[in-house]
């Protein structure tokens, strides 16, 4: 008897579980291509607008690194508030700073093993730079919205979790033209959208 009981409350879990799921959101998945086939790896993917609600900011701060005279990850896309933290991981010294108006600043110059932190208060896309090393160059992207993505090396990506709605997807490379589609999300299921930058 006890264990029939506990059996009906795992499958009435279960149900419960799978539909509050559906009811409350779809994913977004597709294919990216880029025009020569190289480093689709940093095109993103972002919901551009999801309007009426408040997304709470990640636990952890995102981190831009500084790693072989590299700014790692290249592309960083992160929620509107967030507080990035810049670490240097090289032995010798790097400048970060941004001339782009979405966020303008500059943490100076230093070494190794100190962290230096910038919030981010507005949408935007914010380019990163190395007074010290021209060729070192990198982007924050400020989103509204949390549903964001990054393309894989196979040029897969997936969003998932999306509440339902009519938004308009948007593509960003930082080569490349950005481009957008409109999707609807409906209660349940996933919505495929492919691009292809070419200019
Ligand atoms: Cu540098």
């Amino acid at each position: 008897m006890k264990s029939k009981l506990t059996i009906l409350a795992i499958t009435i879990n279960i149900v419960i579980f799978s539909s509050v799921r559906m009811v409350n959101a779809g994913d977004i998945k597709g294919n990216v291509k880029v025009l020569g086939g190289k480093g689709v790896e940093y095109a993103l993917i972002y919901i551009e607008k999801i309007e009426g609600r408040l997304f709470p900011l990640p636990n952890k701060n995102p981190v831009v690194d500084q790693i072989r005279m590299t700014f790692v990850p290249h592309v960083l896309p992160v929620l509107v508030g967030s507080t990035v933290a810049f670490p240097n991981s090289d032995s010798i010294r790097h400048n970060v700073f941004s001339p782009s108006k979405t966020k303008k600043f500059n943490l100076g110059t230093y070494p190794a093993g100190i962290t230096k932190k910038v919030t981010f208060e507005k949408t935007g896309v914010v380019s990163l730079l190395c007074n010290v090393h021209p060729e070192m160059s990198a982007f924050v992207l400020v989103l509204q919205n949390p549903y964001f993505a990054m393309v894989d090396k196979q040029g897969k990506y997936k969003i998932s979790d999306v509440p339902p709605g009519d938004y308009t997807l948007v593509i960003w490379h930082p080569k490349f033209k950005s481009k957008n589609s409109k999707i609807t999300i409906r209660q349940e299921g996933s919505v495929t959208v492919d691009f292809f930058l070419d200019e």
